[in-house]
């Protein structure tokens, strides 16, 4: 049996990215332009400290963004260490569908969202610039904070009507990174990934641990091998632990959908849930099973 439309995404932030997504799926609309429609919601929402407006800065105190989209046909773009725009989900999705190339980063991704309409915004708000100078008085040392409360993205799957899949994940990334730093969200198979035949899959947490593991991508293998989606989600943090030896100081947290519809997730530290929306989840909030406890 096959559940459709569903949507599923990461941490609280996911229900209101959820509703919006599951909004245009029940409208008979595409996996991809749920998904982007979903992390919209919350790259806007400046309560959010771990995405887009609002989002922390890095150690140089510059907002720089990375976002990634993703179909199940292997159609994919992203831009990373992105300033000042707003939605960087949607410049993903034009260097996907208006360009030759799959990602674009810095200056000229900026200069690319800029030659197509997006338009520069401030997204450091006063009060996250506070924060920030607080962090650099009382960090002499200008070392990134590495520890377990230093995530929040939303990455967002979708299975539409239709039986297409589709994945955006959208990021400030780790708070006080060094000015330059890309984290897993916007590289394909690290960040999202996904592949029709099979699912889709995404990942939050510390970026650099997820990266050497090639996260998402090994959470899609592992489901194309037949494991179901928690299984391949446990199995992938796993495998993130073998290549981080410091894991018990970091988060981790997987998070998949099959195409039959089901999900799951998996996650290193306990203080991970996730947003489930289908026919039978009335959007709700689930916490996965977690390595440690
Ligand atoms: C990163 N995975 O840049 C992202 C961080 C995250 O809020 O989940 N951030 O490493």
């Amino acid at each position: 049996p096959t559940t459709r439309p569903v949507v599923v995404s990461t941490w609280q932030h996911g229900l209101a990215a959820n509703a919006a997504a599951y909004a245009v799926l029940v409208d008979g609309g595409t996996a991809l332009d749920a998904a982007e429609a979903g992390v919209r919601v919350t790259e806007a929402d400046p309560a959010v400290r771990t995405v887009g407006l609002g989002g922390r800065p890095d150690r140089d105190g510059i907002v720089t963004l990375d976002a990634a989209i993703m179909d199940g046909a292997g159609g994919c773009g992203s831009v990373a260490a992105l300033e000042g725009i707003l939605h960087p989900i949607s410049v993903a999705r034009r260097v996907m569908e208006a360009t030759p190339h799959v990602m674009l980063v810095g200056d000229g991704a900026q200069q690319f969202a800029l030659a197509q309409g997006f338009t520069l915004t401030d997204l450091l708000l006063p009060e996250i610039e506070e924060e920030w100078k607080i962090w650099q008085r009382d960090n002499p040392g200008y070392r990134p904070p590495i520890n377990v409360e230093n995530h929040d993205t939303i990455g967002l799957l979708t299975l539409d009507q239709q039986g297409n899949l589709a994945a955006a994940c959208t990021t400030s990334g780790a708070a006080y990174k060094y000015h330059g730093r890309v984290g897993d969200s916007p590289l394909i198979g690290a960040g999202l990934y996904v592949d029709d035949e099979v699912g889709a899959a995404t990942a939050t947490g510390w970026g650099e641990a997820v990266i050497r593991a090639c996260g998402s991508f090994l959470v899609v293998e592992l489901m194309r091998q037949g494991h179901s989606p928690t299984e391949a989600c446990r199995l992938a943090v796993e495998r993130v632990i073998a290549k981080n030896p410091d894991y018990r100081s970091i988060q981790v947290g997987f998070i998949a959908l099959d195409k039959l519809g089901r999900t799951g997730g998996y996650c290193i530290q306990p203080d991970f849930d996730y947003a489930v929306y289908s026919p039978q989840v009335d959007n709700q909030l689930v916490v996965p099973p977690s390595k440690l406890t």
